[in-house]
C-alpha cells in the first residue's frame, strides 16, 4: 500500500463502499427484495448519501451513469466479477481495464482475488497488473480477498480472514475487503495482519438493523476502516435510513443503541442494547 493512495475513497481514514456488482456476481434476483434498485440510478442517488465514501460498480454500469452522478459520487471501478451462471473453479474475468476506468472517472479500483482457488495464481498475476497500472494513475486499490475453491470448505474461519487480509498486504492493496470472521477477536487479528494496509467488512446478506449494526460496531471496534456493503443497504425498504445509522457507527463512533435512536427504529433485541 500506498499512504493517501485511498484518500479520495475514505473519509476520516474510514470507508463506507456501497457496492453495486449484484447484477453481474448473483443476478436480477439480489433486486427482488426492493425492486427499483434494478434501476442503477436508484443506487447513485443512493450514493450521494453523506455516508458513502465511493460506490463500487462494473464497467457497463459506470460508462451509463456515472457521467450523471460525478459531481456527487465517487467511483470505484470493480474490474474483474463472474456471473452465478459460471459453475467452475471460482475464478474472475477482467472486464475493465485500469487506462479505461480512469478515462471514465473513477478513484479507485476494486479486484476480487479467490485465494485457494485452482485459478489463484493467474488471479494474482493479474490482479499484480492492475495494480500496478492503477500506481501510473494515482488511483487507489481495494482487494475483494475471498478465499474459496478447491478443498477450502470454510472460507469464513478466523485464520482464513487473517490469511486474506495479509493478502491484501503482502500484494499491495490499500483495503482488503473480507467478509465478518465471527468475532471482534478474529476481526482484531485479521486487521493486524494487514499491517498498515486498511481492512473493511463485507455487507453479505441482508439481516435486521440491530443485528447488522452490532456486527458493523464490533468490526470498528475491532480496528475495521468500514465496510463494503450491497445487499445489507439496497435490499431494505429504506436504505436511506440504514446508510443514517451506518454513518453514525462508522464515521461518529456511535453505540448501536445511539444508532437506532438516529434512525427511528426499534431494537429487535433490546437486552443486547444494556
Ligand atoms: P454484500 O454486502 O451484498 O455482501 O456485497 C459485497 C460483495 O462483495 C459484492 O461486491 C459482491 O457482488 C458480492 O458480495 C459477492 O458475494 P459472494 O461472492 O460471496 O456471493
Amino acid at each position: 500500500m500506498i499512504p493517501h493512495a485511498d484518500e479520495a475513497i475514505t473519509r476520516d481514514d474510514k470507508s463506507l463502499i456501497l457496492a453495486y456488482d449484484h447484477g453481474l456476481e448473483h443476478g436480477p434476483v439480489d433486486f427482488e427484495p426492493n425492486p427499483a434498485t434494478a434501476d442503477p440510478d436508484r443506487v447513485f442517488e443512493l450514493a450521494t448519501h453523506d455516508a458513502v465514501t465511493a460506490v463500487a460498480v462494473q464497467k457497463g454500469i459506470a460508462e451509463g451513469y456515472y457521467p450523471s452522478y460525478e459531481d456527487d459520487v465517487t467511483l470505484l471501478a470493480k474490474l474483474n466479477g463472474t456471473s452465478n451462471l459460471w459453475m467452475g473453479e471460482p475464478n474472475s474475468s477482467v472486464n475493465w481495464t485500469v487506462e479505461n476506468a480512469a478515462e471514465v472517472g473513477a478513484d479507485a479500483i476494486g479486484f476480487t482475488v479467490y485465494g485457494g482457488s485452482n485459478h489463484e495464481i493467474e488471479m494474482v498475476e493479474e490482479f499484480r497488473e492492475a495494480q500496478e497500472a492503477a500506481r501510473e494513475h494515482d488511483l487507489g486499490v481495494v482487494m475483494w480477498s475471498y478465499p474459496r475453491g478447491q478443498g477450502l470448505k470454510n472460507a469464513t474461519t478466523p485464520d482464513t480472514i487473517a490469511y486474506s487480509t495479509r493478502l491484501g498486504l503482502e500484494l499491495g492493496a490499500d483495503i482488503t475487503k473480507v467478509k465478518y470472521p465471527g468475532s471482534p477477536e478474529a476481526m482484531n487479528h485479521a486487521v493486524t495482519m494487514a499491517g498498515n494496509s486498511k481492512v473493511v467488512m463485507s455487507g453479505g446478506s441482508k439481516t435486521d438493523d440491530q443485528d447488522f449494526l452490532a456486527t458493523v460496531r464490533n468490526a470498528m471496534d475491532a480496528g475495521a476502516n468500514g465496510l463494503a456493503v450491497g445487499r445489507n443497504v439496497f435490499q431494505r425498504d429504506n436504505p436511506e435510513q440504514i446508510l443514517d445509522g451506518l454513518e453514525a457507527v462508522i464515521f461518529e463512533e456511535a453505540s448501536v443503541k445511539d444508532a437506532l435512536d438516529v434512525m427511528g427504529s426499534e431494537p429487535t433485541n433490546p437486552a443486547a442494547l444494556e
